[in-house]
């Protein structure tokens, strides 16, 4: 047994109200795994170039199948757009970079990522622990078995990739059958997408991005304080250098994902998807 499994069993028991019996019995399923600490270690955003990153996202087959995604579920992202003000467009697009629409959600058991990353990998352990409390607490309150949940490398899960404390706090029912399943149903993936952007600041009718060049961003970031939560931002892109500023709705799609690439890559999508 793990050093770190006890006190894990003890705090889902005594914290959390867990049976100890079904808390060992999946924590002893849970199988530990390098291939997830070696996934983590390196990931596309932090160690490929921009022009690689838009290459494998901004392609023909992921900007048909978006616009497809599109018309298959105008009704529900019109609702979404309406209530959350985020556009069908960017909703389509993140759900496309994440998952190519839902198809490719993940084939690691979540209950081994989050093991395996919550005692074995340093540099995140406590934030991995936590996600895997949460996905004890998920699974109950959605009446998931536990070890046949399947998602990233990370915990992600479903049309979204949510991590479980996003499932359990942004996920919301919008094919109205009293639960939010972000595995099977598109619609509550679409709804809460739309909800967890709205929550992290996307602001209705609000920009994303800039165009810019280096004297503007000079210009633009002098003297005026409310501008100085705006992200000045540099691609390489083709071999020229890009200069961009981002903006709310920019710093808001970095609240899904921390990488500029990412950020990136989603509005460079919703902007073929509207083509
Ligand atoms: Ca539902």
């Amino acid at each position: 047994m793990h050093p770190k499994t006890e006190a894990l069993i003890d705090e889902l028991v005594n914290e959390h109200g867990f049976e100890r019996d079904y808390v060992s019995e999946v924590l002893a399923s849970a199988e530990r795994k390098q291939k997830i600490i070696d996934s983590i270690s390196k990931p596309a955003e932090f160690t490929w170039t921009w022009d690689r990153y838009r290459k494998l996202f901004i392609e023909d087959k992921r900007i048909s199948n978006g616009k497809l995604f599109i018309k298959n579920n105008l009704q529900i992202l019109e609702k979404a757009e309406n209530e959350f003000g985020v556009p069908k467009e960017i909703i389509t697009a993140i759900i496309g970079v994440e998952t190519r629409y839902g198809k490719i959600q993940g084939s690691y058991r979540v209950i081994d990522s989050l093991l395996t990353l919550g005692f074995d990998y340093p540099r995140r352990a406590n934030f991995f622990r936590k996600e895997l409390i949460s996905f004890f607490l998920l699974t109950r309150e959605n009446e998931l078995n536990i070890l046949d949940i399947k998602g990233s490398y990370a915990g992600a899960m479903g049309y979204g990739q949510f991590i479980s404390s996003s499932y359990r706090a942004y996920a919301v029912d919008y094919d109205g059958d009293g639960n939010a399943d972000l595995f099977n149903s598109v619609e509550d993936a679409i709804g809460s997408v739309a909800n967890y952007l709205a929550v992290h600041g996307w602001k209705r009718e609000g920009e994303i991005i800039y165009n810019s060049d280096p004297n503007n961003v000079r210009k633009i970031f002098k003297p005026n304080k409310e501008l100085s939560k705006f992200i000045p931002l540099m691609f390489e892109e083709d071999g020229k250098e890009k200069y961009f500023i981002g903006d709310d709705n920019f710093i808001a799609i970095t609240k899904y994902n921390v990488s500029h690439f990412y950020a990136m890559a989603v509005y460079y999508l919703s902007e073929e998807l509207k083509k």
